[in-house]
């Protein structure tokens, strides 16, 4: 019986400047992934667990103050050992951290691209463990290495475990499987996700963005040779949720704002809410929806507004109103040509046209 937290891609040290947060709230997310750490090894203390970090701690190569920033966070754990190999993201992590970790004899890393294991003798278990690196060819690697079944095996690894030739360390799913490890950890997906019942993406404990939707935590597992416990728990502080409304040409302003009204009312200060709004809609709602965008920040956590409708025109009346300028040729000649995508040419064109005029 060996307890276990299997985290990944934790991508510490992330800046969220390219999302549309303002500062402050991007620091504010910067600093929920640190917490959110400290959370994963109090709880993995609680659990009597092991932890795994599984590749993308970081996400990029740690200056010398972050690494010591993490070192400061698992001292107040010396209880808990930590076993990490490194991801994509983080090349060059685990080797300022062998040179910085010190007395922290709990930290073991992987530190090559070549198999390797640590044994924990007393109770038979073996973790193996390989760092994220493009040139190697995993199938080799891992057919090099026989197992030895009186002992526990798990293996960490980072990987898409897709077979495309760009993808990371690629593999596929069901060779993986063959090699007859007991417990397979994986990291690179960051929405958790389980191939098989002993092979599974722990996904990011901290979502990073809308991309990211839905709960995100670790997977707490009591490893047994053909009898693996495994729970997935949350473990983040916010949830991301992207929500699509279809509106039609005849929706009223009253109408819109209901809908909105109860969409949000679903939510609370945990939620980072996206709204996209699609569909063709008259010019006046067009405007209405335009505005929310600079008014986002409501009492929720975040709140956005997209606005992808497009605006449904009255072609006839603007050629009339527009016979002799440049819009009534632009119709004209739109009209003129079989476009299969004439409908969404004049809605551009028009918006783009008109944007001051009408
Ligand atoms: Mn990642």
């Amino acid at each position: 019986m060996f307890p276990i937290v299997h985290s990944a891609d934790l991508h510490l040290g992330r800046n969220f400047l390219n999302q549309r947060y303002d500062y402050e709230m991007s620091q504010k997310r910067k600093e929920s992934l640190w917490n959110t750490f400290e959370n994963i090894l109090s709880f993995s203390k609680n659990n009597h667990a092991t932890l795994l970090l599984c590749g993308d701690t970081f996400d990029h190569t740690p200056e010398v103050h972050e690494v010591i920033h993490f070192l400061n966070c698992t001292g107040k754990y010396p209880e808990v050992p930590v076993y990490i190999i490194e991801g994509n993201h983080d090349q060059g992590f685990v080797n300022k951290l062998e040179q910085l970790k010190g007395s922290q004899t709990q930290i073991h890393t992987f530190q090559t691209a070549e198999l390797s294991f640590y044994e924990i003798d007393e109770i038979k278990v073996r973790i193996y463990g390989i760092k994220w690196n493009s040139n190697v060819v995993l199938s080799d690697e891992l057919k090099k290495n026989v197992l030895d079944s009186s002992y526990t095996n798990i293996l960490m690894l980072h990987s898409s475990l897709e077979e495309k030739k760009d993808a990371y360390m690629p593999i596929h799913k069901k060779e993986l499987l063959n090699y007859g490890y007991d417990y397979y950890a994986l990291g690179h997906v960051h929405q958790p996700i389980a191939l098989y019942e002993n092979m599974i993406f722990s996904g990011s404990p901290e979502p990073l963005s809308f991309r990211e939707t839905g709960k995100h935590g670790i997977i707490l597992g009591v490893i047994k040779k053909n009898k693996n416990k495994l729970d997935f728990i949350q473990m983040s502080k916010v949830e991301y949720v992207q929500k699509i409304i279809d509106l039609s040409e005849n929706m009223q302003i009253d109408q819109l704002d209901s809908i909105i009204e109860k969409e949000i009312n679903n939510y609370s200060k945990n939620h980072y809410l996206r709204i996209i709004f699609r569909g063709m809609v008259e010019k006046v709602l067009y405007d209405y929806i335009e505005k929310f965008q600079m008014n986002s920040h409501y009492k929720y956590a975040y709140l956005e507004f997209i606005n992808n409708c497009q605006i449904a025109f009255d072609y006839d009346l603007l050629k009339k109103l527009h016979e002799n300028d440049i819009v009534g040729q632009f119709i004209k000649t739109v009209e003129r040509d079989s476009f299969i995508n004439r409908e969404e040419i004049l809605a551009l064109g028009l918006e783009a046209l008109l944007r001051e005029k009408i």
